[in-house]
């Protein structure tokens, strides 16, 4: 098991029991989600299943993303808290909250003759007044998953049709836009519905941009009527701990996509860039997070399964390499990206 915490203890590295934390996350073998529903705490606070439906009923929110993991034996995500939990839903919305944190899942079917971008406006509307309701308004991150996202749309993109619909919700009802916006992820499902998981805050974070890289909400027109709203990373502080989260990570510079068909150079383009907005968050957090006493997991969107072991071998001769990997096999935003890597880091 691999795992990241808010209170991490020393000894978590080791192996002994850990402290009571308020948030943690793990990947676990599929199995072991048994022991964890069975026993009184840690409580769950969400699930994700990569690829296949989860094989249980839980009462937390839960994600499947069509996104088949691709390398490896299967895991899945979980999310718990030392912390009550509280759990709300609504059908298509649904909450877990612990004092401090609140991790959403929403989850809707396309209906045929919605677009793309209106149906995401009303889905970014419901999670953000759910946000407000709850005296969680502190956006830090957010993944977006949809089937089809490099498909024409009436005439535009899927992928952009969904920026026009997040850009109008967040400009509209999100205070402090675009500054406030926090590290995020879209990437393309194999199938299924929209589905976007939130995790948000009673208090604010800070949110990073990347020297190498233009503010995402600042692209010009070329990639869209509306740029995607977005930052390179979140940083949560507190006196315990930082977290970090990283975006979504492409081999984009500037704006531009760069080694247009050469995977083993996007990733490690991508890798650059990661490494470039660690370096400034751990400056603002006075932290080493690639520190080996800090805990940190990624995540690698691969369009092609014929690019693995290329993309593969560029992660193990990197600075990443020591760290948790899941391979998920998912399309990315531009045609011409063929990896895409994000990552969370709990360090002290
Ligand atoms: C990029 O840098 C690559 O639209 O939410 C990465 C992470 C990307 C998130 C999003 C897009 C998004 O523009 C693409």
């Amino acid at each position: 098991m691999t795992s990241a915490s808010t209170r991490r203890a020393p000894s978590v590295a080791r192996g002994t029991p850990r402290t009571p934390s308020h948030l943690h996350v793990s990947y676990i073998e599929p199995r072991t989600l048994q022991t964890l529903l069975d026993s009184a705490t840690p409580e769950l606070m969400a699930v994700v299943s990569f690829g296949q439906p989860l094989p249980y009923d839980v009462s937390c929110p839960v994600m499947a993303p069509d996104l088949p993991q691709i390398a490896g034996s299967p895991l899945i995500e979980v999310w718990t808290s030392a912390r009550p939990v509280h759990t709300a839903t609504d059908g298509r919305l649904s909450t877990a909250m612990n004092g401090e944190w609140l991790i959403g899942a929403f989850s809707l079917d396309e209906p045929p003759d919605q677009p793309l971008d209106a149906l995401t406006y009303d889905a970014y509307r419901a999670i953000l007044r759910r946000l407000n309701d709850s005296g969680y308004p502190h956006l830090c991150r957010i993944w977006n998953y949809f089937p089809r996202i490099n498909d024409d749309q009436d005439g535009l993109e899927r992928y952009r049709r969904f920026c026009v619909g997040r850009h109008q919700a967040l400009a509209e009802s999100l205070p402090g836009f675009p500054c406030s916006l926090p590290a995020a992820t879209a990437v393309g499902t194999q199938s299924g519905p929209l589905q976007i998981m939130f995790l948000a805050s009673t208090e604010p974070g800070d949110h990073l941009g990347n020297p190498r890289q233009m503010n995402a909400y600042e692209y010009p027109a070329e990639y869209g009527p509306r740029s995607p709203s977005f930052a390179r990373a979140t940083l949560f502080r507190s006196d315990q701990d930082n977290v970090l989260f990283i975006a979504g990570t492409a081999s984009v510079v500037g704006h531009a996509s760069r080694h247009i068909g050469r995977p083993a150079d996007q990733t490690r383009e991508s890798i650059c860039n990661i490494l470039t907005v660690l370096e400034r968050a751990g400056a603002i957090g006075n932290t080493d997070f690639l520190d080996k006493a800090s805990l940190a997991m990624y995540k690698a969107y691969v369009r092609d399964t014929g690019s693995l072991s290329e993309i593969r071998g560029a992660l193990q001769r990197s600075p990443l390499s020591s760290r948790p990997l899941l391979f998920l096999q998912g399309d990315l935003c531009r045609k011409e990206l063929l990896v895409e890597i994000e990552g969370l880091i709990f360090s002290e």
